[in-house]
């Protein structure tokens, strides 16, 4: 194939109050995500953690007032340096997080000297400000921050302003959002399909649908949140909701995807291995990373 991949770990919990989704990138990691994909013919860099200051409180922190703004910001600058380096020397990113708010980073990094076409994969809209939060909780911003909206620090992270046009967005697999975060969604122009239009429609046309977003742009990303799937094909979230993607239905999804040549760059986050079941979310994650990528059933 002729394309190299540097993989990037994010252990990063500050965007939610779970602990344990720091370990993302090791349970990733153990799951054979660089051996797998070498075997498909890549050249993978694994480039180790970017760094992440120690979080100061015990267990599980309480949500609330201390939402880690600065030490996410930090956190992602750093990740849209290594994001920026990386499609610049050529190859694809593989960001292993740690909670969502990580593309905040991963987003703007890869866009930095182009423009990317993005396919959020979540139950979540992460279309919340800090005025519309209920929860406080970063992770369910970023997909507002990128586009322009919240707080300054997290908007004007490595670059000022927005990091994509809402236009050049496409959110999937979604199912449970907050009511001003919906009415924002629903003013934003970004393209949305729920549970229910993947229901009606298929996986294959609704993602084909999504392709054709984004026909004249040679790059995307894709953003998967690992609570897109089905909470009982991925039980390691912090924020599990019923009625997700299936196997096969996210499979699928992978497999269009690397059909179309264009996947540049790409996270897997959310994954929680204190709350998994014998580190199958991540066993999974690591499955649809390689259909992305191109491994083919025949
Ligand atoms: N995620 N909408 C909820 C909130 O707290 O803003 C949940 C966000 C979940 C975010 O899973 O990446
Ligand atoms: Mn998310
Ligand atoms: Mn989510
Ligand atoms: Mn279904």
């Amino acid at each position: 194939m002729g394309k190299k991949i540097r993989i990037i770990g994010v252990p990063m919990d500050f965007g939610q109050h779970h602990r344990g989704v720091d370990m993302g990138p090791a349970a990733l990691r153990y799951s054979g995500l660089a051996s797998e994909l070498r075997g498909l013919g890549y050249e993978v860099e694994d480039s180790g953690d970017v760094l992440v200051p120690v979080r100061d409180q015990g267990p599980d922190t309480e949500p609330g007032p201390k939402n880690y703004v600065s030490e996410i910001t930090r956190v992602c600058q750093r990740v849209y340096d290594a994001g920026k380096q990386a499609i610049k020397e050529n190859y694809i990113p593989l960001f292993l997080g740690g909670d969502h708010s990580i593309a905040m980073g991963t987003v703007g990094g890869v866009s930095h000297d182009g423009p990317t076409g993005l396919i959020w994969m979540d139950a979540h809209g992460d279309f919340n400000t800090s005025e519309t939060s209920p929860s406080g909780n970063v992770h369910g911003m970023p997909l507002a921050a990128l586009i322009g909206e919240g707080e300054s620090s997290l908007v004007n992270m490595g670059r000022n302003g927005a990091k994509v046009d809402p236009d050049q967005v496409v959110l999937m697999g979604i199912r449970d959002l907050d009511t001003k975060e919906r009415n924002r969604l629903k003013q934003s122009g970004i393209t949305v399909y729920t549970m229910r239009d993947i229901d009606e429609q298929g996986i294959s046309a609704v993602t084909h649908k999504a392709l054709m977003k984004f026909v004249h742009m040679k790059n995307i990303h894709i953003s998967v949140d690992m609570d897109v799937m089905d909470p009982a094909e991925a039980p390691g979230v912090g924020t599990p909701v019923p009625g997700g993607l299936t196997y096969r239905e996210a499979h699928l999804f992978m497999e269009i995807i690397a059909d179309s040549h264009k996947l540049a760059s790409m996270d897997i986050v959310e994954i929680n291995p204190i709350l998994d079941q014998a580190n199958r979310t991540a066993r999974l994650a690591v499955d649809l990373t390689v259909s992305a990528l191109g491994k083919r059933i025949y």
